[in-house]
């Protein structure tokens, strides 16, 4: 242990830290704006940081790991009190993660999760990843009721923890109901425009007829998708349901209009629950535990979307 580390817990046994919020300073390694759930977690987030009074040093780093590497390196030099980070993808961290801590720098993951030992972070604020999977896959079992069906599924960033995990959990869901099938299943890397493109590929591959369901690891990618169902003549939400994860306004506004049917919520607050267990840290040294989850919710078209939209779509998506 360091000697900075021996002093800091002599002080926490001695006396809390008087660490007050206006006078830290924190980094944040964004992984870009790939998707309007994304947009929100950042606007939440910067607004958490100012509500506190805490200076937030932000980093977009548009989608790529080797420039989250180097913010995070950035901020240590810097000497940041802490770090958020939404890391792009599961692997890869080990290194970076050993450097802050030997600089006594915590870490916070937000949103996704990294295949690292969880000494190397303070805690990780993300939903169920694999129960919204399932959420998903139950309700298409539901949906179907027995009857056959041809899914294909959108998938999320490669080697991301909810790419992963929302597949894991969707198979687990469908496993053992034999007429439930997914044929096709690509990466649309969680965007509208490349949720647009696969979505086509598959309906070139499969025929849209043959297609009976999509499902799409969140909801940019299944809006994407939808513009391709029309601009193939079929009605989707109809001839093709959709299930998908996020909830982000648009979701709500295309099940309110038939045209996608569930959707499963994230909230775009994970700041506030991160914020709060890093100042307990670092005011009074108490150690959170190391996953706080967030709540995963379903809405389909029982639900009033329309009202559910108006109240989402000023909140930064
Ligand atoms: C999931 C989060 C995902 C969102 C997408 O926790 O990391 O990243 O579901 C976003 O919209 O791109």
């Amino acid at each position: 242990m360091s000697i900075k580390k021996v002093l800091l817990s002599s002080v926490l046994i001695l006396s809390p830290l008087a660490v007050a919020a206006e006078d830290l300073t924190i980094g944040f390694s964004q992984i870009g704006s790939e998707s309007g759930w994304r947009a929100a977690e950042t606007t939440v987030t910067k607004q958490q940081a100012e509500d506190r009074g805490i200076t937030l040093k932000f980093a977009d780093a548009q989608q790529k790991q080797e420039n989250q590497i180097s913010a995070l390196r950035s901020f240590i030099a810097q000497g940041v009190d802490a770090i958020l980070i939404a890391p792009v993808v599961a692997t890869g961290w080990d290194g970076v993660l050993e450097e802050a801590k030997d600089a006594d720098i915590p870490v916070i993951l937000l949103d996704r999760t990294v295949d690292a030992s969880d000494d190397l972070y303070l805690t990780a604020v993300t939903s169920d990843l694999v129960h919204e999977g399932e959420v998903a896959g139950q309700w298409l079992v539901d949906e179907t009721a027995g009857a056959q069906c041809r899914i294909v599924e959108l998938q999320g960033t490669t080697g991301s923890s909810p790419a992963i995990d929302r597949k894991t959990g969707f198979g687990n869901a469908i496993a053992g109901h034999d007429n439930l099938e997914i044929v096709r299943s690509q990466t649309g890397d969680f965007t509208r425009s490349q949720g647009k493109v696969v979505m086509e590929s598959f309906l070139k591959a499969e025929g849209g007829e043959n297609i009976c369901a999509l499902y799409a690891h969140n909801d940019d990618m299944a809006v994407g998708a939808i513009q391709a169902i029309k601009e193939a003549g079929l009605k989707p939400g109809e001839d093709i349901k959709i299930v998908a994860i996020d909830a982000v306004p648009d979701a709500h506004l295309a099940i309110a209009a038939g045209e996608m049917n569930a959707t499963i919520e994230l909230t775009p607050n994970m700041a506030g629950p991160a914020l709060d267990a890093l100042e307990a840290y670092l005011e009074n040294g108490t150690v959170p535990a190391k996953w706080i989850q967030t709540e995963s919710r379903l809405y389909t078209a029982a639900d009033d979307n329309q009202a559910i939209y108006e109240e989402k779509k000023g909140l930064g998506y």
